[in-house]
C-alpha cells in the first residue's frame, strides 16, 4: 500500500521547487500526527478549549489548542527548510530559512470552536513559491490540502495533478486510499449557517429559499441541509458525496466579506475543489483568481458541486 512518502517521491520529481514542496508536505503530516494524538488522547490536566486570554490577528479568541497546534506546525516547517510561515494565529509572516523555496500558509486548527464538543476539526495548508512573496493568487499554489481529525485522521491533498486521499494508521503513517476523488456534479444538499438568514444579501437568500421550497418550488426537488461549523468536516463530506458550502458576506458588522480567510482557508480548499471537478467562488470571481491585499483578508466563500454552483453563481450575477 502506497504511503504519503512514496506518493510524494513519485509526484515531486523534476524541480527543486517541487522537491521543497514535498518536504514541506511530509513535515505537515508529521505535525498532523502529533496534533491527532493530542486531540485523541488529551493530557488529563489539559483544558485545550480554555481560552488563552489572547486573540489572533482576526480577533478570534485563541484557545490553548490553537496555540499549541500553531507551535507544532511552525516547528515542523522550520525543520523542513520552509522560507516563510503564514498562520491564522500569527499577526505577521514568520521568516524561517532565507534560502527556502516554499511559503506555507496554514490554519493550524480549523473548527476550534468545536474542540470541547468532540466534533471533527482540522489543519488546512497552502504551498506557494517563495520567489513571489506572501500575497499571491491561489492559482500560484504548488500544493494544498487539509487534515481532518475525526473518527479517522485523514488528508486530502493536491499537487496539481488531481486530488488524493490518505488515512493515518496508528503509527502516524498516512496511507493512500483507493478513492478517485471527484466531487459529484449534481447535489441536493447545501451547507450554510441558517441562523444568519436575516443578515444575508439577496443572492444567498434567494438561493436558500429555493432550496427550502423544495419540490413545491422552482427547483422541483427537495434539498437537505448540513452545517458542522467546521470547514474541513463540511468539505470532506462534499468531496465524498457532493454538496455546496456557502459562507457569503452578510450585513453583520465585520462579516461584509464573510468569515473565512482567503490565503489559508478559501484558496487551499478552492485548489482541491477545482482539481476535483468542482467550483469555488466569492459569488463573482473564482477564488483561485483573487489576489490578496493583506494576510488575514476574508472572502465570501461558496464552493462544491459544479452544476449546483452554476445555480448559486446565477443568483449572484
Ligand atoms: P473556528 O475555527 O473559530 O471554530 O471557525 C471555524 C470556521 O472558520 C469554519 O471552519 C466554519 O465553517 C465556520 O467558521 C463556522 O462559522 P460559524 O460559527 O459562523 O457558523
Amino acid at each position: 500500500m502506497t504511503d504519503l512518502r512514496n506518493y510524494i517521491s513519485t509526484h515531486s520529481l523534476g524541480s527543486p521547487l517541487q522537491a521543497a514542496a514535498g518536504e514541506a508536505i511530509l513535515a505537515l503530516s508529521d505535525a498532523a500526527a502529533q496534533i491527532a494524538t493530542l486531540i485523541r488522547e488529551p493530557d488529563s490536566s489539559a483544558d485545550f478549549a480554555a481560552a488563552q486570554g489572547s486573540a489572533n490577528a482576526d480577533g478570534d479568541t485563541q484557545k490553548a489548542l490553537d496555540v499549541i497546534c500553531d507551535e507544532i506546525v511552525a516547528s515542523a516547517l522550520a525543520a523542513a527548510g520552509v522560507s516563510t510561515y503564514l498562520s491564522e494565529e500569527r499577526e505577521e509572516p514568520v521568516s524561517m530559512d532565507k534560502d527556502g523555496l516554499v511559503i506555507v500558509a496554514c490554519d493550524p486548527l480549523d473548527g476550534s470552536s468545536n474542540i470541547d464538543t468532540n466534533l471533527s476539526i482540522g489543519t488546512i495548508f497552502s504551498l506557494l513559491p517563495a520567489a513571489t512573496g506572501p500575497l499571491q493568487p491561489g492559482r500560484n499554489q504548488l500544493a494544498s490540502g487539509f487534515f481532518v481529525y475525526g473518527p479517522q485522521t485523514t488528508l486530502l491533498l493536491t499537487m496539481g495533478e488531481g486530488v488524493h486521499a490518505f488515512q493515518m494508521d496508528a503509527s502516524g503513517v498516512f496511507h493512500l486510499l483507493d478513492w478517485a476523488v471527484s466531487i459529484p456534479a449534481q447535489t441536493s444538499e447545501f451547507a450554510i449557517n441558517a441562523a444568519n438568514a436575516r443578515f444575508w444579501h439577496a443572492p444567498a437568500a434567494a438561493y436558500v429559499a429555493d432550496c427550502i421550497a423544495g419540490a413545491e418550488g422552482s427547483r422541483g426537488r427537495d434539498f437537505n441541509m448540513r452545517w458542522l461549523g467546521s470547514l474541513v468536516a463540511d468539505s470532506w463530506r462534499i468531496f465524498r458525496r457532493g454538496g455546496v458550502f456557502l459562507y457569503p458576506g452578510d450585513r453583520r458588522a465585520g462579516y461584509s466579506e464573510g468569515r473565512l480567510r482567503l490565503i489559508y482557508e478559501a484558496a487551499p480548499v478552492a485548489f482541491l475543489v477545482e482539481q476535483a471537478g468542482g467550483r469555488a467562488t466569492d459569488g463573482k470571481n473564482a477564488i483561485m483568481d483573487i489576489v490578496p491585499e493583506f494576510l488575514h483578508q476574508r472572502v465570501p466563500f461558496m464552493f462544491g458541486s459544479d452544476t449546483e454552483m452554476e445555480e448559486i453563481i446565477r443568483h449572484h450575477s
